[in-house]
């Protein structure tokens, strides 16, 4: 890895559904969006933003093991694998890309299952509660952890 900087933007389970889903909770943008805003904003970084989806732990996995060497940071919004999933942390911890984990909503404010996540303890750090504006912060973030 040399020149720019590769990040992964990495969106989990119904983020697809952005824009129609629980709109009071996850706001109207959708992720198409979002992922138009996070290159754009990517741009104006010198950062090179690659933006992938899915319903499936294991791809996400596949993603994330994929990124070792090849991304030099994850932006990840874990949806309820945040919660549930043990291999997602372990690949994040494989791949030793630095990670920002991401929520749209303030999970704290929400219920208590929400609370707990298997990423916070290996994340640079977490942004949650700012709608899609928390991913054009969260690369704000990762362009300073990388500089
Ligand atoms: C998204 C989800 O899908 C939920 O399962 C999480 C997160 C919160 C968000 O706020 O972006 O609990």
């Amino acid at each position: 890895m040399s020149g720019q900087k590769n990040i992964l933007v990495l969106n989990g389970p119904n983020l697809n559904m952005l824009g129609t889903r629980e709109p009071t909770i996850y706001g109207s943008t959708t992720l198409a969006d979002i992922e138009a805003a996070c290159v754009a904003h990517g741009e104006v970084l010198g950062l090179a933003v690659t933006c992938r989806q899915s319903n499936h732990e294991g791809e996400l996995v596949t993603w994330i093991q994929q990124a070792r060497g090849t991304q030099n940071g994850i932006i990840l919004n874990a949806g309820a694998y945040t919660h549930t999933s043990i291999a997602i942390p372990d690949a994040l911890g494989a791949s030793e890309v630095p990670f920002i984990e991401l929520h749209l909503s303030n999970v704290f404010a929400r219920e208590e299952f929400r609370h707990h996540s298997w990423l916070s303890p290996l994340a640079k750090g977490v942004i949650c509660g700012f709608g899609a504006k928390g991913y054009s912060l969260a690369l704000d973030a990762m362009a300073d952890i990388l500089d």
